[in-house]
């Protein structure tokens, strides 16, 4: 009697059904496995398998088994019957094709490289509450990308400190003013007062601009203490909440969203901890199918990197994450991303942030466009006449980009980004 089953979910003449969940796998075999022999582990263990053969087994249990139905190595592509999978539950959808088969001792390196969602699974889901188009309207922004800046050092401040860099960071143009991802309500700078001094900063700002000024504010904390800053952030006028979706969990982010979605509020989606998993080539899980995943779920924008700044990752990865986040359809690109219809979902904004200072902005602007949300910290603090002459070095190289011509020519009549090219040129911080 044969010990395992593994080959009874490879299928290699299989057909996805229409509705059936596609994922796309890369995996190195542990020594001695056959790259078939991986495939038929990985979907089994991510379905409804188990190591060994049983002594019965329910007919109606082969509806619900996943198929490898090609091996092409190291891709893997398995089909996943709808059948299998609770209805809007995202996050029994990461327990199933994103559990346990990492760990498999058969498998030496593993990685969820994307997932097609049919209808049938994404009908469940609501998507981000505005869309592109909606936070557009939202923040009366249009034309141009959405500009913001972290104080930096990104965590000491008082509440107050942080309110006055954040004036003076939106006095400079920018419409913004975000929290870091490891800044919640400490000792030195409490929640409750950092709102209270931001929103009278932001009164005198939007009055002496005439600019609607905004800020995402960190509300990451367990999910009752999130609902209760949410609130508070709605009581006093702000309409984005940040939240720090990767170490909240996909449980968390899935309760704020509709709770802050009924509080009229846009989430700021900190991508904080994503290169736990997703920078090792060989194994993990892409961040293009966490902003997949984000996106199903809710949120109004995420960060997917700059290419040209201080953290990993390439122009094309930034493209297709984009894609991912912004278009209604996007084709299958070889093994690196699976096609998606997102029907009535809505889109949501990319996030450009870490290194970039405004010599760089035409490089992201280039890779980006402007459907995106740009952040500039440490590159509008580090100005030599500081944080608002800084953020207005900023818009002048975003209008430079916007107008075709470059940023020297545009330096000879915007002293703010003459001082930052003088400083910084286009160095590309590591
Ligand atoms: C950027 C940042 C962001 C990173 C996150 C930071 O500050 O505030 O958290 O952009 O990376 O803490 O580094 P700077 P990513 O602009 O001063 O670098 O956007 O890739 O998720
Ligand atoms: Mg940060």
């Amino acid at each position: 009697m044969a010990i395992d089953w593994y080959d009874e979910f490879v299928d290699l003449n299989y057909t996805p059904a229409q509705d059936d969940i596609v994922c796309l796998f890369s995996c190195d075999p542990a020594s001695g496995i056959s790259m078939r022999e991986a495939a038929g582990r990985v979907a089994s263990e991510s379905s409804t398998g188990t190591w060994t053969t049983l002594h019965s087994l329910p007919p109606r249990m082969r509806d619900l088994q996943a198929t490898a139905f090609e091996i092409e190595e190291p891709y893997i592509r398995i089909a996943y019957p709808i059948g299998l999978w609770e209805e809007g539950n995202a996050v029994q959808l990461l327990s199933g094709i994103a559990g346990n088969i990492f760990g498999m001792k058969a498998i030496e390196n593993l990685r969820l490289i994307d997932a097609t969602l049919p209808d049938a699974y994404i009908r469940h889901f609501k998507g981000p509450h505005f869309g592109i188009d909606g936070i557009r309207n939202l923040t009366k922004i249009h034309g141009r990308p959405l500009t913001g800046a972290v104080p930096k050092p990104k965590i000491g401040f008082s509440a107050a400190e942080h309110a006055d860099i954040g004036f003076e960071t939106w006095m400079g143009g920018f419409d913004f003013v975000k929290d870091d991802e490891n800044l919640t309500s400490t000792a030195f700078n409490r929640f409750e007062e950092r709102v209270a001094r931001l929103t009278e900063k932001r009164e005198i700002a939007s009055r002496k601009t005439g600019e609607d000024k905004s800020a995402f504010i960190n509300i990451t904390a367990s999910t009752e203490t999130m609902k209760q800053r949410a609130d508070m952030l709605a009581a006093n006028g702000w309409n984005y909440a940040m939240i720090d979706v990767v170490v909240v969990g996909t449980a968390a982010v899935m309760d704020l969203r509709d709770y802050c979605s009924d509080l009229g509020l846009a989430i700021h989606a900190h991508r904080a901890m994503h290169a736990a998993f997703d920078r090792n080539p060989r194994h993990g899980i892409t961040m293009q199918f966490l902003a997949k995943m984000m996106r199903l779920i809710g949120v109004s924008q995420i960060h997917t990197g700059t290419a040209v700044g201080k953290l990993v990752g390439t122009p094309e990865e930034a493209r297709i994450l984009a894609d991912t986040l912004r278009e209604k359809k996007t084709q299958e690109i070889g093994r690196v991303a699976l096609e998606q219809d997102w029907g009535t979902i809505k889109s949501a904004f990319p996030v450009s942030s870490g290194g970039l200072h405004p010599g760089l902005v035409p490089d992201v602007l280039d890779i980006y466009g402007d459907e995106l949300v740009l952040l500039v910290s440490g590159g509008i603090h580090g100005h030599p006449d500081g944080t608002r002459s800084g953020a207005t070095a900023a818009m002048q190289a975003i209008e430079a980009w916007q107008d075709g011509v470059s940023l020297e020519e545009k330096a000879g009549h915007a002293p703010e980004l003459k001082k930052a090219l003088e400083k910084w040129g286009t160095y590309k911080p590591k």
